[in-house]
């Protein structure tokens, strides 16, 4: 079946799907959409696709999502045999995962936001975003600490799953919005496992090979 992604390449939500799609080697078509400076998300030939105006937007034969983690979820049950990035067989781990989808959809709303401000003159209040984001970044760096004291690194697993997905791409990004990773030092080494994946692709504001060569170096 031909998998379409309506893709704007500086998007993180856009990058989710990209970066799922890499990891579970899914070959899909994508069909650019022109969101900054061209608004092309909002025209009436997108509106037909997705009437929210937002990106990602993506279709599989008959089939059109237009939220970031539903997509996920699809891409996960439909191509993924093993059943790891989406826990299907285990009600806990899967409503965890459940958990984090709509998490992320926080740190989209706060750090996403603040990025938006500073890379692409979206006028709003950066530093409400920026205050939201270290707030979000809180809780995610006292979870994934505990995670680590029982010698876990990902979100919900000793594995990713698409939970770790929806989340990666905002904290990321999130220098590009003016909130730096300094005082999480559990979020940098989730973002390290992340970056260190199989089939790991990057996007413009996400620096990993940079990172790659101090380990191989043994820098500090
Ligand atoms: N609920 C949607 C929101 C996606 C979203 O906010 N996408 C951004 C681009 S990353 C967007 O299109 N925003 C609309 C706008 O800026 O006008 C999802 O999770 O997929």
């Amino acid at each position: 079946m031909s998998l379409r992604l309506y893709d704007y390449v500086l998007s993180g939500n856009c990058y989710k799907v990209r970066l799922l799609a890499a990891l579970l080697n899914v070959e899909y078509e994508t069909v650019p959409i022109d969101y900054y400076p061209g608004g092309e998300h909002k025209q009436p030939d997108f509106l037909a696709i997705n009437p929210a105006g937002t990106l990602p937007a993506f279709s599989a034969g008959e089939l059109v999502l237009t939220e970031t983690q539903a997509i996920l979820t699809y891409l996960a049950a439909v191509h993924d045999p093993s059943r790891r990035w989406l826990p299907l067989d285990d009600p806990s781990a899967l409503a965890n995962v459940m958990q984090w989808l709509a998490f992320s959809g926080r740190l989209t709303d706060t750090a996403g936001r603040a990025r938006l401000h500073d890379m692409l003159n979206r006028t709003l209040d950066v530093e409400a975003a920026r205050r939201g984001a270290i707030d979000v970044f809180r809780e995610l760096e006292a979870h994934l600490t505990e995670r680590r004291f029982h010698g876990g690194i990902f979100l919900v697993s000793d594995h990713p799953t698409i939970a770790d997905i929806a989340c990666f791409p905002y904290v990321a990004l999130s220098p590009d919005g003016g909130i730096d990773h300094d005082d999480f030092p559990a979020i940098k080494a989730w973002l390290y496992a992340i970056k260190s994946l199989d089939r790991f692709i990057t996007m413009p504001g996400i620096h990993v090979l940079h990172e790659r060569r101090q380990v191989q170096t043994g820098a500090a």
